[in-house]
Formats: C-alpha cells, structure tokens, sequence
C-alpha cells in the first residue's frame, strides 16, 4: 500500500500559498464586519474546526439508481480503497475524521486490521450499518417479504443475527453505535397489518438491543417509502420515537433528511427530538423529490441552515443528552464521489458556522413581542452571511486545503488511481 499515490500535506499547502493572501484579507474584512455585531470570528473559526462529519464508506463509489450505475475511472474495489480515498477527502478538508460502515457491502474479512489501516489514515469508525434490505449470496432465507418483521420466525432470527455479527464487529473496529433502516413494508394494501409488523420489529429490535455493549447507541432510522411503495412499517419520526423509548435509553432516532414526504418540515422533527432526550443522529444529503441522495446543500440549502439552527440552539443551551452523531448518506452518479463528499462536509460546516451567528437573544425577543418579520429577518440575516472565509481559513489552519476540489483536481488523485486500480465491472446497478 506504502507505494500507492498520494496527496502529500507540502502539496496542499504549496497549492494554499495561491490563495492564501486574499482569503487572508477577506477573513479580515469579516472579522470586522462579525466584530461589528460584537460576533468573534476567532471563536467561530474554532468552531468550524471542532466540526466532524463521518463519510459513509458507500459513498466513495459511484452510486447509481435503479436504472444503471455509471462507474468511473479509478474507483475504489474494496474497502481498503475506499479507506484510502476517505483518508484523501480528510486530508483536504480535516472535517471527515470518521467512516460509517455499510454490512456486508464493506465487510472487513479482518476488522482489526482495517482499524489499523483506518489509524494510519488518521480515520476511525463511526456507526455500523446493517442491511437486511438484500439477500446476499449463500443467505439461507430470502428479505424478499421483509427481514426483522418477516412473518417467519427464522427470517426474522436471520435478520436479528446480522445486526449482531455487525455489532461484534464494530466493536473490533471501535464503533461505537449500530444503525438499523431496513426495507420491511407492503407494496400493496392489506399485505401487511401494520400493527403485527410493529410488534415484530420490537421483538427482533430488543433482542439486538439487548447484545449492544453498554457504551454504544442503536439508531433507528425511518423511511417513508422505497422499496416498499405503499407502506413501510418504520415510516416516521413518530413512529420511530415511540420504538427508541419502547427500547430504553440507548436507543435513538435517526433523521435521513431524504426520508421524508415532499414539504415535511424537517427541522421541526429535529426540534421534537432534541426535546425528547432522542435525537442519534442524521443522515445528511439533499432531496427534491424523494430519497434523492444529492450533495449536502444541493437542493435546499436554507432547510439545512434551518436544521442548524435547531442544533446549534440546542448546543448553546447545552441540552441534556444531546450529542448527534453526524453521518453523510449520498449516492454519486454524475459527479467524482471523493469531490461531492467534500463539497458536502463543506456545506455542513457552512451551515453550522451560519447557525452560529443569529442573533439569539433578538430573536427570542421578537419571538416573545409577536414579531415574525423581525424573527425571519435575524434569521436571514444568519443565513445570508457568507462565511466561506472561516470555512476556508478553518481547514487551512489545521493543514486542510483552501479550495479542496481545486487541490484535488491539480493533484491528479483520479487519473493516478486509474492507473492503480484496475476497472470494475460496468453493469452494476445499485449503491455498492
Ligand atoms: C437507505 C437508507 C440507509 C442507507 C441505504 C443505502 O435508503 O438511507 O441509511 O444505508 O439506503
Ligand atoms: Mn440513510
Ligand atoms: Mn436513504
């Protein structure tokens, strides 16, 4: 592996020296205008830095829908490629510290070895994703009719018993949470009754519960539709709130911002959760339509902010119990994977730094005089701020690259990787 190319610290901060003198100068200007309001751009930029975001480890390949997968040149075959290109994205932008793991998809044959090559990489594990949503090759029994919810008994053990394996193997790793979606649902009226699906799920889901090591979460993460098109038995926040208190305090709701119908306002489910001590974690991406799985940011980007705001108000008023983990879930078809993932994280920390500057105390004051044009205006005012400087200057100050795609691009990471990694094969459909 020690052969294999490369984006070096002295290549990115040669490429910074180029833009360096004028990001200084419009960091300053900010600063000013921020000191102005008596907001401390120092303080902020810290911020940014402490941000975190995981990179799902099916994210680095191109994904795909279910019409075709269009892969591109050099991408990654394995995990340990795929660790390799999460190492690059961490590098360039110093936010991506962790990996999210999807099972069996990007099953290590020796986890203890893979964490070794992920520290190496300065990269550790997030949650683990189970996936009961697909037979595998050599599965004894078929998810065709649903996996924890199945009708039959030895479906539903089968299904319990990966999300074991994967927890054994997450300890191996040093996760230290389980993420549960799976697919179970009706694609028909009346092909499931909703209420004995339920049941079932809290069956299987106590028995995974009860294998999970002291210190770790479980996530529970809703899907209003797909695969299943007329029902899914996880189809809310509500009802995946009401199975995270059924289960106790380790288990947690997760918000997939792509998981919702069209117009749901998303940053209201967050507030609830916040509320409820349930809040896990999230899945960010961006949607139009559906479970879209876009670029962070993409589509609706004052949702995000929005969403922000309801974490960060959280944050500052150090809410019991709050602590989300911060996952991306996106599936690449037309773009460079390693560049939509940074772009993303870059959007996150956008969004948090913004959060960060509305004016808190005149917004609840509008909020008390019953002043909405005042408490949207604050809002906006948040939200209208460009604060790609500290976002910039956050990721150079610890090494990460001013402009990250630009870097990337210079560096010819993918053509390299062309050349290292010979090309997999072109009729795949699916995120894999
Ligand atoms: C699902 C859900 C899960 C993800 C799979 C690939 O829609 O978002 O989190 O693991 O897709
Ligand atoms: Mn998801
Ligand atoms: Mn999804």
């Amino acid at each position: 592996m020690a052969t294999r190319f490369e984006i070096d610290d002295a290549f990115i901060a040669e490429r910074n020296q180029v833009a360096k003198g004028f990001l200084e100068d419009d960091y300053d200007s900010l600063g000013d205008k921020l000191g102005r309001n008596n907001v401390n751009i120092g303080d902020l930029t810290a911020k940014a830095q402490a941000f975190q975001v995981a990179l799902p480890s099916w994210g680095v390949g191109t994904g795909g829908t279910r019409f075709a997968r269009f892969p591109g040149p050099g991408e990654p075959r394995n995990i340990y490629e795929k660790l390799e290109d999460c190492g690059t994205i961490l590098k360039l932008v110093r936010s991506t510290s962790a990996v999210s793991l999807h099972i069996p998809w990007d099953k290590p044959e020796d986890p203890a070895e893979l964490r070794k090559f992920a520290r190496e990489r300065a990269l550790h594990f997030d949650a683990m994703n189970s996936n009961t949503f697909q037979d595998q090759p050599g599965q004894k029994l078929s998810y065709k009719f649903g996996s924890l919810t199945h009708p039959d008994s030895g479906v539903r053990q089968q299904a319990v018993e990966h999300n074991i394996e994967c927890i054994e193997t997450g300890k191996i790793l040093g996760s230290k949470s389980l993420t549960v979606w799976i697919g179970d649902g009706g694609n028909f009226p009346g092909q499931i009754d909703p209420r004995r699906a339920l049941e079932r799920y809290l069956e299987s889901m106590h028995a995974i519960y009860k294998a999970l090591p002291d210190d770790w979460n479980v996530f529970l993460e809703h899907k209003l539709y797909e695969p299943s098109f007329y029902s899914t038995v996880i189809n809310d926040w509500g009802t995946s709130y009401y199975c995270a208190r059924e289960l106790g305090a380790k288990a947690r709701c997760l918000v997939d911002l792509g998981h919702h119908a069209p117009n749901v306002n998303i940053e209201m489910i967050v507030a609830r959760l916040i509320q409820f001590g349930k809040l896990g974690g999230f899945h960010f991406n961006d949607s139009k339509y559906g479970d879209d799985d876009l670029d962070a940011g993409s589509i609706k980007p004052f949702q995000l902010f929005l969403i922000f705001n309801e974490l960060v108000d959280a944050e500052l008023s150090a809410v019991p119990h709050f602590d989300p983990c911060y996952m991306l879930d996106q599936s690449h078809n037309v773009t460079d994977p390693i560049e939509s993932l940074m772009l993303s994280a870059n959007e996150l920390v956008r969004a948090y730094v913004q959060a960060h500057l509305v004016d808190r105390q005149g917004l609840t004051e509008a909020q008390e005089e019953c002043d909405p044009l005042m408490a949207l205006a604050i809002l906006k005012k948040a939200f209208t701020t460009d604060v790609t400087p500290i976002v910039a200057l956050a990721r150079e100050r610890v090494g990460g690259a001013i402009d990250p795609v630009a870097t990337y691009r210079s560096s010819g990471y993918r053509k390299r990787k062309a050349g290292e990694r010979e090309a997999v094969r072109a009729s795949l459909t699916g995120i894999v």
